[in-house]
Formats: C-alpha cells, sequence, structure tokens
C-alpha cells in the first residue's frame, strides 16, 4: 500500500521521490509506504487549493453542503473497512476505531446542515433608511496538521466546517497514519468535491508542517498535536500574524468524591484511562479521590485492570491495543521510571510487554500509581501511554485545587450523587470539558471541543464553534436614503 500525495485531485509522489514505511503498531510488520514531501509539495498543493477555492466559494452553501452529506454517507457505507485499516495504521482496538468514524459521519451530517445556516446577523442601523448586516466569508486556504491518535475523526473536525465554509484544505495527516487520508480524499473525490479544494500532503513537522505554517497563501492553522510543536507554530502564525487554533492535550482528571457509585467510577476510569491506550489527548490521567474511598477504589481498580485483555487491536476480545512506536514506549518507560524515583508507590503494571507476541508490537501493561502528591511530575506531565496516578484529598474544595493546578485544562469528570457538589464542579472546574458520572472521554462532535491554559489558544474544534476559525466576519451597510448619511454625526437628522 502506497500513501501518496493528493494535489488538485490527483495522486501523485513527493517530488523527492522519498519515503518512509507504515508500521503497524500491533505486529510491527510494514503495512505499507508514505510519501515524504517537502515545502514544493506544499507549494503546489497550496497553488491548487487557491485557485480552486475561488470556485467553491461561489457555489451556494446548501450546495456544497450536499457534498459533505454525500461524504457521510459513503463514511456510513465504508465504516467497517475504514474501522480495520484505523486498526492496522493506528492500534487502537476495533470498537474505538468504528466509534472514531462514527466522528466522522455525525461531523459530515452535522456540517450538512451548518450549510443551510451558517447564520450572520442583521443589526438595527443608526441612521434611517440603512440596513446593517454581518455574513460570515471564507477565509481561504485552510492548513490542517493533525496526530496519529485520531487519523480521521480530528481531519473531520477541521476539514468538513472548513469545507462548507467555502474554504479550500490543505491537510498534513501525522506520517504514522497515512491511510486515513487516503481513504477520506478518495471519499470526497467520489462524493464530486472539485478538485482543489481537498489537498493531502503528507511529510514530516520540520519539513512538511512547517512549509505549510509558513506558507504566505494560507491565512488560517488548525493543528492538534503535542504542547512543545503547538507553541512553535503559534510563535511563527503569530510573526505571520495567521490565524491558528491550537488543541495540545490535557491532564485530565476524574474526581471520586466519598458518595461516588464506586462500580461506575471504576468503569469511567478504566475505559478513559486504558482505552486507546491512554493515548487521546482526552484521557484520564490523574484519579483525585476523597481519602474516605481511596483503598476500596485502589482495591476495585486494580481487580478491573487484571480483567483487560491486552493485544492486536483487530481482536473482538482485546480491550487494550498497542502504543504507536518504540518511542512512545521508552517514553512511557521514562515516566515510570520518574514516578518511581519521586516517590508515587506502583499498584498495578510499569512495564513493557515483551513476552512472546508481545514482542513484535509496542504493548505497555496498564499502569497505576498512588500516594501521588499534586506537585510530582507524573501529575502534571502529558504521557500519553496508559499510566494513571491517584492523588487523595480530603474535600471537594481540594479536589477541585489539585483539578485546576496542572497546566493542562482540556477535560475534567466528577463522579457524585450530591446535586451541590455537581453544580459546584460545573462551576469550578477549569477545563473545556467537564463530565459528570462519566469519564474524561466521549467528546460529541456538535459541542465544542477544546480546553484551556496549555490545551490550547481559545479557539475550539467542533460544534458550531469551529466556524470562527474557518471564516471572517464582515460587516455590510447598505444605505437606501439615497443621499450621504454619516453615521456618528448625522444622528438627529
Ligand atoms: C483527542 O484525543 O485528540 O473525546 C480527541 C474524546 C474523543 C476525541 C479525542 N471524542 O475522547
Amino acid at each position: 500500500m502506497k500513501a501518496l500525495n493528493f494535489i488538485n485531485g490527483k495522486w501523485q509522489p513527493a517530488l523527492s521521490g522519498q519515503w518512509a514505511p507504515v508500521i503497524n503498531p500491533a505486529n510491527g510488520e510494514t503495512i505499507g509506504e508514505v510519501a515524504l514531501s517537502a515545502a514544493a509539495d506544499v507549494d503546489a498543493a497550496v497553488k491548487a487549493a487557491k485557485a480552486a477555492q475561488k470556485k467553491w466559494a461561489l457555489v451556494p452553501a446548501p450546495k456544497r453542503a450536499d457534498v459533505l452529506y454525500k461524504v457521510g454517507l459513503l463514511l456510513k457505507e465504508r465504516k467497517e473497512q475504514l474501522a480495520r485499516l484505523l486498526t492496522m495504521e493506528m492500534g487502537k482496538v476495533i470498537e474505538e476505531a468504528r466509534g472514531e468514524v462514527q466522528e466522522g459521519i455525525d461531523m459530515a451530517f452535522y456540517m450538512a446542515g451548518e450549510g443551510r445556516r451558517l447564520f450572520g446577523d442583521t443589526t438595527p442601523s443608526e441612521l434611517k433608511d440603512k440596513f446593517a448586516m454581518s455574513v460570515r466569508v471564507p477565509v481561504g486556504v485552510v492548513g490542517i496538521i493533525t496526530p496519529w491518535n485520531f487519523p480521521i475523526a480530528i481531519a473531520t473536525w477541521k476539514s468538513f466546517p472548513a469545507i462548507v465554509a467555502g474554504n479550500a484544505v490543505v491537510w498534513k495527516p501525522a506520517l504514522e497514519t497515512p491511510f486515513m487520508a487516503r481513504e477520506l480524499a478518495a471519499i470526497f473525490t467520489e462524493a464530486g468535491l472539485p478538485d482543489g479544494v481537498f489537498n493531502v500532503v503528507h511529510g514530516d513537522g520540520p519539513t512538511a508542517g512547517n512549509a505549510l505554517v509558513e506558507h504566505p497563501d494560507v491565512p488560517v492553522i488548525s493543528f492538534t498535536g503535542s504542547n512543545e510543536v503547538g507553541r512553535q507554530i503559534a510563535e511563527k502564525c503569530g510573526r505571520l500574524l495567521k490565524k491558528v487554533s491550537l488543541e495540545m492535550g490535557g491532564k485530565n482528571a476524574v474526581i471520586v468524591m466519598d458518595d461516588a457509585d464506586l462500580t461506575l467510577a471504576v468503569d469511567g476510569i478504566v475505559w478513559s484511562a486504558f482505552g486507546t491506550s491512554g493515548q487521546r489527548c482526552t484521557a484520564c490521567s490523574r484519579v483525585i479521590v476523597h481519602e474516605r474511598v481511596k483503598q476500596e477504589l485502589e482495591w476495585r481498580l486494580l481487580e478491573a485492570v487484571k480483567t483487560l485483555k491486552i493485544g492486536d487491536g483487530l481482536d473482538e476480545t482485546v480491550k487494550v491495543g498497542p502504543v504507536i512506536h518504540e518511542e512512545a514506549l521508552q517514553k512511557i518507560e521514562r515516566y515510570v521510571h520518574i514516578g518511581r524515583e519521586e516517590g508515587a508507590k506502583l499498584l498495578v503494571g510499569g512495564h513493557i510487554l515483551s513476552d512472546g507476541d508481545y514482542a513484535r508490537g509496542f504493548y505497555y501493561a496498564p499502569t497505576i500509581f498512588t500516594d501521588v502528591t499534586p506537585d510530582m511530575r507524573i501529575a502534571r506531565e502529558e504521557i500519553f501511554g496508559p499510566v494513571v496516578s491517584i492523588i487523595s484529598v480530603r474535600s471537594l474544595d481540594e479536589a477541585i485545587a489539585v483539578n485546576n493546578c496542572v497546566d493542562y485544562g482540556l477535560s475534567s469528570a466528577i463522579f457524585t450523587r450530591d446535586v451541590n457538589n455537581v453544580f459546584r464542579a460545573m462551576r469550578d472546574l477549569d477545563t473545556g470539558i467537564v463530565y459528570v458520572n462519566a469519564g474524561t472521554t466521549g467528546a460529541e462532535i456538535h459541542l465544542p471541543f477544546g480546553g484551556t491554559k496549555g490545551t490550547g489558544n481559545g479557539h475550539r474544534d467542533s460544534g458550531v464553534a469551529a466556524l470562527d476559525v474557518f471564516t471572517e466576519w464582515r460587516s455590510i451597510y447598505v444605505d437606501f436614503s439615497g443621499k450621504l448619511q454619516r453615521a456618528q454625526i448625522d444622528t438627529d437628522d
């Protein structure tokens, strides 16, 4: 299998002719190759996008939306096939891969609906016989840079609103997961999207990604990935006066109060900490537990972890798949070492799985630390693996303070039966997403997605908020008085 660039409706290798291997993390096998592009490939894609966008913007928005509706139908028809390919390139278990494709389907139908809205405002004018309104206009060519952990969903959150709003897209997917991009580009073509409106350029961040960020004809960059890379992009965009939307991870906590349904809390923690092997920016990586239920919760978590089957995600009975690559394994291993050095107590896990079949892939044992304090690095830094830290507190006030003391603010959750706790948490947890009696993952695509502090820069993916990233407001005044009326001056005419 080859993942080629998709520029102006045509599949082509990188101009350099270079390729990188694509590895199935479940078994280390090479499943294909991906084009390694450079600035010239990005430039070709941006040129095509720029030309195509001019015509696309003139297509009525409901007609643009019809294309997305067809994209939704095709995604739905191919859901199973896409999910299997997604599991092969990324490693997440098949049930979650289906869920991810479903996010794309939902986004397609949702944004198809938005094509019939794209509301602006009409506003009274200060002056007689004058009409005032504001409308959304497309920004032009949008640059999209996405990570490997959600190879298709995140691209749909960004490209669907961009396209329905009348923009063209140049997308640089993660090198590890290029095949979802190939499938999505093919689906767009089948759905009737004109050539050049959606382009894919494969490559690494420092070369292809950077060329996209710095390209003078790309006024908006939408990025999901690490905080480190996000900051670099933001600095460049700041210098170039580009709009940039950043979504950069989290250090998400589940709070378990002493009145919580512990069975539910354990299910929520296990699913959000170990699902996708902890490789979601919404993954639960801290459990903040009331001291009265700490022991009981620890015991129940241990029991639950023992039942988790780890292996190739294509096996329907497997609950935890591999992590993405060797480098990720090593990073997780380093953090586990740091946790031990810091004095945290390892309850379970804490090692790479390398016996038998595990040796061929990249598997890390689901890991729980307890007696963690909020200042420890394992409680503050994003590990992006199946590692969770238990921190004990004596009150809701303390739980909220601990939740809020990290540099990230994406998602948080509270398990409690007390309605007062619920409303306090909804108000005081400093995250873009708050769950009550559910884990920290599972955001739905028609609500804004993003967070505070080091998670982002104030923009949101998904929901109607995404349109704010991909449109500019234009204020329009129509004077039908037949004379020159001057605002702010002729007010008492
Ligand atoms: C991410 O990890 O970047 O809420 C996105 C969730 C998913 C999306 C996660 N719907 O966990």
